[in-house]
């Protein structure tokens, strides 16, 4: 299986040896340099642009590192570009260029480089940008295709599993140059934007089954390796740690508002759900030439791809953002927050009774107990007296998704 996908790597590299791109020429294009944000923030862009194409220039700084990836202190010897798992989110417009500057340190350990679905040819780039501590190089790829788009490292043999799992992975946005539409020409808009990293973790265990810690990456790879090929995360995690997009660090909306959420996973597929929300257009394989599905309840990520969800809140709360594998969401870690304040409108939803002792139906057609009715209005004030403070209101499910 290995040799055999070194091989892959290796004809590839052959084929690249007897058609070697030539070196960019000068492009009479502007340029815009990008100042890259961590996730799950989005760098500043315009959705439509009245401008031409232009030459956007971005910059990434291979770290390898350990990182925290859950609350109990677990370790991770974890590979990022730009400090941050996942990589950052890059927006571009459909016929621009993309110049990106790739850098290992010399502190680093290991050679990376860069494979970019938004782009055609050399593996993505791969082929052009391998290098080694202490080495730096520039890419430039046309956007030919709207979409979002998974990039990733990908150096050859099993240090691609194992470089994408430790975290080198991220996304890139090409809108199209007059923004979203419906499909059917209705152009769509959104308030705010984030950007949802989702990746399974394998932390090797010691022999009373405690995740074990390692000084380097080169200690870690033979034990996680074998824990990889067995297929069963760890951890299955958003932003690169459990916990760390729910409680004091959920995203945050307001009523009314429309939220496009970008959710990406290099390696398993994904169940995305809002508990309480849908998707009113969903872009499931992420790709902007295909019309949105309207009206999802739960989309599906596959491996090696994007999506893009646009969602107009309608009620205040705190949404859970989940990977309805509920097994990877609550055990796992695959779980995020979104507090969303406003007023609370009760003709979408309201407790008509609050819970309390079961009680003997006595009407005729009717399961509440005349008896109740003055309580029955009573119990229906609560969403209500939300709605007069302005209070986020806290349902159910957010107790039940600590
Ligand atoms: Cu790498």
């Amino acid at each position: 299986m290995i040799s055999r996908r070194t091989a892959i790597t290796g004809a590839a590299l052959m084929a690249l040896a007897l058609a070697v791109p030539a070196l960019a020429d000068d492009l009479n294009l502007p340029r815009e340099w990008v100042e890259l944000v961590a996730p799950p923030f989005v760098h500043p862009h315009e959705q439509a642009t009245k401008q031409g194409p232009k030459i956007m220039e971005f910059r990434l700084v291979v770290e390898e590192k350990e990182m925290v990836i859950d609350d109990d202190g677990t370790k991770l010897r974890a590979m990022t570009f730009n400090g941050s798992i996942p990589a950052p989110m890059m927006v571009v417009h459909l016929g621009d260029y993309v110049e990106v500057t790739l850098v290992n340190p010399a502190t680093n350990t290991m050679p990376h480089n860069i494979d970019f679905h938004a782009a055609t040819g050399g593996l993505g780039g791969g082929d052009l940008t391998l290098i080694n501590p202490g080495e730096q190089t520039v890419l430039r790829f046309k956007a030919t295709r709207p979409g979002v788009y998974i990039y990733h490292c990908i150096p050859g043999g099993e240090m691609i599993p194992w470089h994408i799992a430790s975290g080198m992975s991220g996304a890139m946005m090409v809108l199209p140059r007059d923004g979203l539409s419906d499909g059917d020409g209705k152009p769509l808009h959104y308030d705010r934007i984030y950007y949802i990293g989702e990746q399974d973790m394998y932390v090797p265990r010691d022999k009373d089954g405690k995740f074990k810690t390692y000084d380097s990456h080169a200690d870690a790879f033979a034990d996680t390796m074998e824990v990889m090929r067995r297929l069963i995360p760890t951890h299955v995690v958003f932003e690169g740690r459990a916990g760390a997009l729910t409680g004091k660090n959920a995203m945050t909306a307001k009523v009314g508002e429309t939220v496009l959420f970008v959710h990406s996973q290099a390696d398993r597929g994904s169940n995305v759900h809002i508990i309480g929300g849908h998707g009113d257009y969903v872009w499931e394989t992420g790709k902007f030439n295909n019309p949105p599905k309207k009206d999802l309840e739960t989309w599906y990520v596959r491996g090696g791809s994007a999506s893009a969800a646009l969602y107009k809140f309608l009620e205040p709360g705190i949404y859970a953002y989940v990977n309805h594998n509920m097994i990877e969401a609550v055990e796992l870690g695959a779980t995020a927050h979104i507090k969303v304040d406003g007023a609370w409108d009760n003709d979408l939803m309201a407790q008509v009774r609050a819970p309390g002792p079961i009680e003997e139906p006595v009407a005729e057609g009717s399961s509440i107990p005349p008896a109740a009715s003055t309580a029955v209005s009573e119990a229906a004030k609560s969403p209500v007296q939300a709605a007069k403070t302005s209070a986020p209101v806290t349902p159910e499910f957010f107790h039940i998704f600590q």
